[in-house]
């Protein structure tokens, strides 16, 4: 039977599992056409950077969650079947820094209401994907340079975590909260998206190979070789992988959308941009960078783990900056725009956004 998921099983067959996985699973379907949306989930889910902060409906978390009206649910509610018609049946809950445990508290701020569609994106923060990016993208020292080291334990800290059944047993605990207490019995359906793959198919000696992302003055940072890259791609590859094996086939009503594939092309260390491979400030290139403009710069803290490892980050360089001036702040990119990076750019969202209307669409009963 031709279904979205069959549609997705064979392309995970095709480009990621290397032995056929055999499952016996149901087939996602809304029995009407839905009215009502929360999107919960991760800095991902929120949007962080891309476009302004939310405001159609906002709960007054908007700014501490760092939720976007360029982030894929924005567009989500915008497109069809929406139509952003009625912004009260429109809950964005999504809130940056967010590990699996922050969706307990996500559902409760729906406030008891049911909905027919939610979209989730989140266990990123679970593995640790912003400890990799700031021990290897942007680990910096003033003596010498940064310790590989780190880098190299941070990469296999995060395999390590998405290795373990503990985590992917927690995803499904807070997929059954979420089927419990926010969708509606009768007509529902769950996407799941996973993440995008931060760089182009590395190449020893191509343009990344001997530059570092770390472009602060004074600051020596470590070179994003095709080794490294390659780790940090094989890393959301798995995560992909293993949300579509453990969660997407194993529960009704739910399938997940590959925002993966229209990077393509769009990444950082592209080929064809050997003269600017990191791109921050091409729309090309789908992700932020520390260079990176955003449009906002209204910064607040929602206390979250992340959002502390940044600061840490920063007070490293406001300690070896002061001796080079008397305003460390000046030298460094702002704290939204540190939060921002490696996530993805506007047209990154709108791509994902059109995938997933358009697989509410194909889970539409027939008319
Ligand atoms: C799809 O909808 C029909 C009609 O309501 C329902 O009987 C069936 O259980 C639904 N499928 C799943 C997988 O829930
Ligand atoms: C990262 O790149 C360096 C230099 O090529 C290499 O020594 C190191 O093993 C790489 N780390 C990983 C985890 O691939």
């Amino acid at each position: 039977m031709w279904t979205p998921q069959a549609a997705a099983l064979l392309f995970w067959l095709a480009h990621v599992s290397a032995s056929p996985v055999v499952v016996d699973r149901d087939t996602a379907n809304l029995t009407q056409t839905p009215k009502t949306y929360a999107a919960l989930g991760d800095s991902y889910a929120a949007g962080i950077g891309a476009g302004k902060y939310f405001s159609l409906n906002d709960d007054g978390d908007s700014k501490k969650c760092k939720r976007f009206d360029g982030g894929y649910p924005q567009k989500v509610f915008q497109a069809d079947p929406f139509k952003g018609q009625n912004p009260k049946q429109f809950y964005f809950k999504a809130c940056s820094g967010d590990v699996l445990d922050g969706i307990d508290n996500q559902i409760k701020k729906v406030g008891g209401n049911k909905v027919e569609v939610v979209t989730l994106s989140i266990s990123g923060n679970d593995f640790g994907f912003g400890n990799v990016v700031r021990k290897c993208v942007y680990a910096y020292s003033y003596i010498g340079s940064p310790k590989q080291k780190d880098c190299d334990d941070a990469l296999s800290q995060s395999d390590d975590l998405v290795n373990q059944n503990a985590v992917w047993q927690k995803y499904q605990d807070k997929v059954n909260l979420i089927k419990l207490n926010l969708l509606n019995p009768s007509n529902q359906l769950l996407v799941i998206t996973g993440y995008s793959k931060f760089f182009a198919q590395p190449v020893q000696g191509d343009a990344c190979d001997k530059i570092s992302f770390m472009r602060i003055i004074g600051a020596n940072g470590l070179k994003m070789t095709a080794d490294n890259r390659s780790k940090m791609n094989a890393l959301v590859t798995k995560v992909n992988q293993k949300i579509f094996e453990n969660i997407v086939l194993r529960n009704r009503n739910t399938i997940m959308i590959d925002i993966d594939t229209p990077f393509e092309g769009h990444r950082f260390c592209e080929q064809g941009n050997s003269n600017d491979p990191i791109g921050a400030n091409n729309d090309n290139v789908w992700f932020f960078d520390l260079q990176s403009k955003l449009q906002e710069s209204d910064y607040e803290s929602d206390g979250s783990a992340e959002d502390a490892a940044w600061d840490d980050w920063a007070h490293g360089f406001e300690g070896h900056v002061s001796t080079l001036s008397n305003n460390p702040d000046a030298l460094l990119p702002g704290k939204l725009t540190q939060a921002s990076v490696f996530h993805p750019k506007g047209p990154g969202h709108d791509q994902s956004a059109s995938r997933i209307s358009q697989a509410i669409h194909n889970n539409l009963p027939q008319a």
